[in-house]
């Protein structure tokens, strides 16, 4: 193998590791969010029915590298609900699933509370009004969103779960960060650098 050769191998396996690594790197974050003022019914009343849809729409095409979701809503107990969240693609996932077999935590409302998958306090360990940052109980983490297109309309719905006290939703935010473009950039660039390193015919 000559030099130039050499020169062009190493290149291309450098830009293959540099695109490979990247395309792990968070970019920037997109937040969308809407206030609500709707009340959350409860599952136990004789003939109630799902709570109305709180509605986020997400007007870009932006693929999930990364979702955290904002809350803030009022609740005696806020261990009673169940949150579901689904993405226009069809996804749906329990944030805040309701269940007296795994442990209970005691709280009222959430203010400014941030379900996070990379949380380090989960959110049963949280104190109330829980503001700041708190990871999902374990099956409700947001990852299952990763991947996905977040354009469209995004809804929420929350069941309370438990008879006596209800509450209402004040406000949902998507925290949307997505991928890092370098990696492409750099796929680009690297077909370019082995295009100008191709062997010329000589004349
Ligand atoms: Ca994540
Ligand atoms: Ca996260
Ligand atoms: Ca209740």
């Amino acid at each position: 193998m000559d030099a130039q050769s050499s020169l062009k191998w190493i290149i291309s396996l450098f830009f293959v590791w540099v695109s490979c690594s990247t395309a792990v790197f968070a970019g920037p974050t997109f937040i969308y969010g809407e206030d609500f003022d709707l009340p959350i019914i409860e599952k136990h009343v004789s003939g109630s029915v799902m709570m109305t849809e709180a509605i986020i729409e997400v007007p870009d095409h932006l693929t999930i590298y990364d979702l955290d979701f904002g809350i803030n809503l009022t609740h005696t107990n806020v261990f009673d609900l169940q949150i579901f969240v689904q993405s226009p693609d069809g996804t749906r996932l329990c944030l805040n699933m309701y269940d007296v077999e795994k442990g209970f935590f005691k709280g009222e409302d959430y203010v400014q509370t941030i379900f996070d998958d990379e949380a380090e306090i989960p959110i049963e360990m949280g104190t109330a009004p829980f503001t700041g940052r708190f990871r999902p109980k374990t099956g409700s983490l947001l990852e299952v969103f990763d991947g996905e297109d977040a354009y469209g309309l995004w809804s929420l719905q929350i069941y309370d779960m438990w008879y006596s006290d209800t509450g209402e939703l004040g406000r949902a935010e998507l925290i949307i960060t997505v991928c890092e473009p370098t990696g492409l950039s750099l796929l680009a660039l690297g077909a370019g650098l082995t295009v100008l390193f191709r062997p010329r015919r000589k004349q």
